[in-house]
């Protein structure tokens, strides 16, 4: 239906300008030919001077208008470190465009409205022009080259790599896909670890992380990119099918993502999301409501959040590559980050793809660590510590290798909470018979009790005790329930 009507405004249109021209023939004829053509093109030549006039003023105003809405200008001021460089190279190149916009429109409108033909008048013809030549090519060669070098310095400000082995900055990785960002962070161990392509499996282990490379083993993938303000970040940037492209506007931050190539960008954020919000806030159009079917709802600037966008058109589903970025400030940053879990401990370790099953790993360590300083600083008394790393061999009482790290952090952490008094206890299954055990369990908290006197803890605050198997923490009829009961556990006696 839209499309007969637009086929017949077009028809109208052709049968009307025909008959217009009818008209003017007749009109021509009745007034004489020569005089009708030199009216009308005094017209046309007014008509076009007008219009420029009209043109050039609708182009700096709406410019002028729209201003706050650009990036680099109002409240859209770049958010990086190096941004206001980039902006003032478009701001440079914004003014020598704009005076050539200028003198072309004006030249091109001033010289068909001048130079119309009239009675009388003939056209100059010049064939060459030498002073003319060394105008219109000397000055835009020097402006080229202002640009250009200009362009140069800039791109090479930014752009240069970090030396790997420097340590004021911070390393993230994004991977595009269709049609999402996977974010990797490095972990505690400040590096990202190595992927093979050949190890990606969708559903356990998206990225193609290579678990036998430890430095895989604290990264973890967060659903959104938060950053310290002031932090220097390297973002490498990847891709798992097609070409994508990591934009982040108001950092300016732009790079191809490609297939088979990392790339990277650096780039360092100066303000944080509030702070960007604060800016937003002093513009009006930011203070209308964000949603308008709710007029008293949040305002704009209240829900404004940086924003992580694909800038590559790279299928059907383009527009959903979007993740959120929050920047803040340096201790709200190490709360988010304590809040993170390794992609690797919650959904590799001791599952059949872990090439460690079964092996104590330095960052079981570290995590275990985390969990027993917040253990001992919560502890009530009458409370339980249990020991997770604490092993001994088959049926005996003797101490295995690994379980120096559980213990020698359990004796660190008895010497600062130095009033601290515990009951050591040793616990084990029902297999077997019953005296063996209770004397085994006895053994075995006296072992661990030992220990810990060995690395400093004062005898005098140490009690050891067998339960044998009368205190089950699980069932005993499964491996598993038999293995949580075999357990060693520290009580608060005092604190
Ligand atoms: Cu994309």
């Amino acid at each position: 239906m839209t499309a007969l009507i637009i086929l017949m405004i077009v028809v109208l249109l052709v049968v009307i300008s025909i008959q217009v021209g009818k008209v003017n023939e007749l009109a021509g004829k009745i007034r004489g030919e020569e005089e009708s053509f030199y009216q009308a093109n005094d017209r046309t030549g007014l008509w076009l001077f007008l219009f420029m006039i009209l043109f050039l003023v609708g182009c700096v105003v709406s410019a002028w208008y729209y201003k706050d809405v650009m990036l680099g200008y109002g409240p859209l001021k770049s958010a990086s470190e190096h941004g206001g460089s980039l902006d003032s190279l478009f701001n440079t190149t914004l003014f020598f465009t704009g005076i050539v916009f200028i003198i072309t429109q004006y030249l091109l409108f001033w010289f068909s409205y001048k130079y119309r033909a009239q009675k009388g008048r003939k056209a100059y013809f010049f064939p060459h022009n030498t002073n003319l030549e060394i105008i219109w090519t000397v000055i835009p060669a020097i402006v080229m080259t202002y640009l250009v070098v200009k362009g140069l310095v800039i791109w090479n400000t930014v752009m240069p790599d970090v030396d790997p082995d420097a340590t004021d900055y911070m390393e993230i990785e994004a991977s595009g896909y269709q049609f999402a960002w996977d974010i990797r962070y490095p972990g505690a161990d400040g590096k990202l670890g190595t992927r093979d392509f050949t190890q990606i499996d969708l559903g356990a282990n998206p990225l193609g992380q290579v678990w036998t490379d430890v430095k895989n083993h604290d990264d973890f993938m967060p659903s959104e990119i938060v950053l310290p303000v002031g932090q220097k970040v390297r973002v490498r940037i990847t891709s798992k099918d097609v070409l994508h492209n990591f934009y982040l506007p108001h950092f300016r931050v732009k790079m191809d993502a490609i297939p088979g190539l990392p790339t990277y960008f650096i780039f360092t954020p100066i303000k944080t999301t509030e702070e960007f919000k604060q800016e937003l806030r002093k513009y009006p159009e930011w203070q209308e409501p964000y949603d308008p079917s709710e007029p008293d709802g949040p305002t704009r600037w209240e829900e404004f959040n940086y924003e992580l966008a694909c800038a590559e058109l790279c299928g059907e589903g383009h527009y959903s590559m979007k993740k959120l970025v929050k920047i803040v400030e340096q201790d709200e940053y190490e709360d988010w980050l304590a809040t993170q879990q390794s992609y690797y401990l919650t959904n590799v370790r001791n599952k059949d793809a872990d090439p460690y099953k079964g092996q104590l790993l330095d960052v079981d360590v570290k995590s275990r660590n985390a969990e027993l300083n917040s253990a001992f600083a919560d502890a009530e008394v009458e409370g339980i510590i249990r020991l997770k790393n604490v092993f001994f061999n088959t049926g005996s009482a003797t101490l295995k290798d690994d379980s120096r790290f559980e213990l020698s952090k359990v004796a660190e952490l008895l010497n600062k909470y130095a009033s601290m008094n515990i009951e050591v206890g040793g616990h084990t299954d029902s297999q077997g018979d019953d005296n063996a055990n209770m004397s085994l369990s006895v053994n075995r908290a006296q072992s661990v009790l030992d220990y810990l006197v060995a690395n400093g803890v004062s005898a005098s605050r140490l009690v050891s005790k067998g339960y044998g198997e009368l205190n089950p923490a699980a069932d005993n009829e499964t491996p598993e329930g038999r293995q949580q009961n075999r357990r060693t556990e520290l009580k608060i006696l005092s604190k």
